[in-house]
């Protein structure tokens, strides 16, 4: 497995033949593997070259650790499309994952004017503020935070924000959900994305902001969410013009 010889660097080759075991399931999640010094002596490199290839799989979401108990094999990351506009709720099911949501704050608040730019409406008029952390089969995948006017978005109730947001604005609004735009970038967990997302201080996070439309044009949200990095990947099939 690994080739002194090579120009490749050792810790990468070592990298690589771990990324291999894991994705094809030889390695399971949640399964402990070995330790640095087993590495070192087991492929006879320095214990050095073992912590480089680990912390990369740490970093790149591979692999976790648990303080005095070891490194352990991580879920895959959730892999998420970036063609259809869907919520949260459809994603989750859609990958046979039980969508969830702790509410953490519901509020109205006047919008303040970036807000009310943003979402199309007068200066302080009322919107809904609701803080969510969004879980998969239990474990918290994002915190977000979604602000929508109030006098289009209207009833909401925490009920109805623990379950699915776009049914009720579909089901029971019967308004259109039609497109959104969205940014992504890259950012280190906040102290409350910390604390909310159970990932250590310092871990990466995909920040992304959406504004969703109906149908005729309206504005009806703005969501600023922080993804979990090391559970989530996007992916976008591009086609090059004829
Ligand atoms: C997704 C959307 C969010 C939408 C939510 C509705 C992103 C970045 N965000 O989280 O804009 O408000 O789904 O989910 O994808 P729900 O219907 O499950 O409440």
């Amino acid at each position: 497995m690994i080739d002194k010889q090579s120009p490749i660097p050792i810790y990468h080759q070592l990298e690589e033949y771990i990324k291999q075991l894991i994705e094809s399931g030889i390695l399971k999640p949640d399964e402990a593997i070995p330790s640095e010094r087993e590495y070192s002596e087991q492929y006879q490199i320095s214990r050095m070259t073992v912590r480089q290839a680990l912390n990369n799989l740490v970093n790149d979401g591979y692999l976790y650790r648990q303080k005095g108990r070891g490194t352990f094999v991580n879920k895959q990351k959730v892999e998420q499309k970036l063609q259809g506009l869907t919520s949260f709720t459809e994603d989750m099911k859609e990958r046979g994952m039980v969508p969830s949501s702790r509410l953490i704050s519901f509020e109205i608040i006047p919008a303040e004017p970036q807000l009310a730019r943003k979402l199309d409406i007068k200066e302080y008029t009322p919107v809904y503020e609701i803080k969510r952390v969004r879980m998969a089969d239990n474990l918290p995948m994002a915190l977000e935070t979604t602000c929508l006017p109030a006098n289009l978005v209207k009833g909401l109730t925490e009920e109805i924000i623990n379950k699915s947001l776009y049914q009720h604005i579909e089901e029971k609004l019967s308004l259109t959900i039609s497109e959104a735009t969205q940014q992504i970038e890259a950012s280190i967990a906040k102290e409350t994305e910390v604390n909310h997302l159970q990932v250590e201080s310092g871990s990466p996070v995909l920040l992304i902001v959406r504004t969703s439309f109906l149908e005729d044009g309206t504005p009806f949200e703005l969501v600023k969410s922080a993804y979990r990095a090391d559970r989530y990947k996007f992916v976008h099939t591009m086609q090059r013009a004829a």
